[in-house]
């Protein structure tokens, strides 16, 4: 052999030495080196791929809301999306975004079953907010209790309001022994408002946003959903059976002497929620099914009060504003405009129920 290709061998085998030595196998130390380099690339074509995926599939060219994210919410004032759901982790809750905007709260002198606490009608402006796609299930309540022990106040006094034949106070029924068959996609019922704003208390504390129930300006903007109409879905009470779960010619059959809108919706007591057809925001059982607790204390004189934003009653009696009627409500109760009241922020009953909302 020659002397320079002995040189050459003996060079190769120290260098080679010196990278076991380190630990650095000579063809994968080339091969990882390379391999590197490709997922470089790899990683900047991703980034670019996801930037490009972003702005094809937002509806406003930007990053879309979500949890981690709620200010990416699209600006107040832009027209709700389906897109513009968000769902609380720890029960479950779907949350739709209500757009900033102004309306007409209130009915006027010739809207038919009106009261006259829902006058003078006038201009309100709110922020905007997210809103309980659905009335709060059972389900979610139950995850409440389960994460906190909450006693309600049904249970902590024994008794709720039960309906059978006529209203009458009753021991022993609660959320979890309504008095009627119910699993747990239906609406809690027998929650005081009391309840109602521990579990909102709850969400705030452990998930992502400000939790709490819906002022009855908000209530109301969102359940008319731009319309003007006694209903979100017009006037008449014989339409209501696509929309809402109301007292109807089901329940007349259990209950002969009832005032029923004249259609059968199926159900006699609750229904699961979002049985019905939702409204113009994708909110369902806004009228029917459960009555809805507001944030207001109750004021027949409420509307010559009203600031023109984001108006709110927070002083007067003991009584509280509820709102949409219920299964057993007839036609005049279910209304956009129509409002009523419990007592007390402890009373509850058989057809109570509530939804939340999210800042
Ligand atoms: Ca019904
Ligand atoms: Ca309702």
């Amino acid at each position: 052999m020659k002397r320079w290709l002995a040189w050459i061998i003996l060079a190769a085998l120290v260098a080679a030495g010196i990278l076991f030595i380190q630990g650095k196998h000579p063809v994968r130390e080339w091969e990882s080196r390379g391999n590197r380099l490709v997922k470089r690339f790899s990683d900047a074509k991703n980034t670019v791929r996801k930037a490009l995926e972003r702005l094809l599939d937002s509806p406003t060219g930007g990053s879309k809301p979500s949890p981690e994210n709620p200010a990416a919410a699209p600006p107040d004032g832009e027209e709700p999306t389906a897109a513009m759901v968000w769902t609380e982790p720890l029960t479950g809750m779907r949350f739709v975004r209500i757009p900033a905007g102004c309306f007409r709260m209130g009915s006027d002198a010739g809207e038919a079953g009106r009261d006259r606490d829902e006058g003078p009608m006038h201009e309100v402006c709110l922020d905007g907010f997210w809103m309980s796609q659905y009335e709060v299930t059972r389900g979610q309540f139950r995850t409440f209790v389960e994460q906190t022990g909450y006693v309600t106040d049904a249970e902590r006094e024994g008794f709720s309001w039960v309906y059978d034949g006529r209203w009458e106070k009753k021991p022993g029924y609660s959320w979890h022994r309504p008095g009627f068959a119910q699993d747990d996609r239906h609406p809690v019922v027998h929650v005081s408002l009391n309840d109602a704003q521990a579990m909102a208390r709850w969400l705030t504390e452990r998930s992502k946003g400000e939790f709490r129930l819906p002022t009855e300006a908000e209530w109301e903007y969102a359940c008319r959903a731009g319309t003007l109409s006694a209903r979100f879905w017009g006037e008449d009470p014989k339409d209501a059976c696509t929309f809402a779960n109301v007292a109807d010619e089901t329940a007349r059959k259990r209950y002969p002497v009832w005032e029923t809108h004249p259609c059968a919706d199926g159900f006699v007591f609750t229904a699961p929620v979002g049985s019905f057809r939702p409204n113009g925001f994708g909110l369902h059982d806004m009228l029917g099914n459960v009555w809805e607790w507001c944030a207001d204390i109750y004021d027949p004189d409420a509307y010559r009060k009203h600031s023109g934003k984001n108006p709110v009653v927070e002083k007067g009696g003991t009584a509280r504003v509820v709102r949409g009627g219920s299964w057993y409500s007839r036609p005049r109760y279910v209304r956009s405009a129509g409002r009523d009241q419990l007592s007390r922020p402890d009373r509850r009953s058989q057809d109570q129920g509530f939804r939340l909302i999210r800042r």
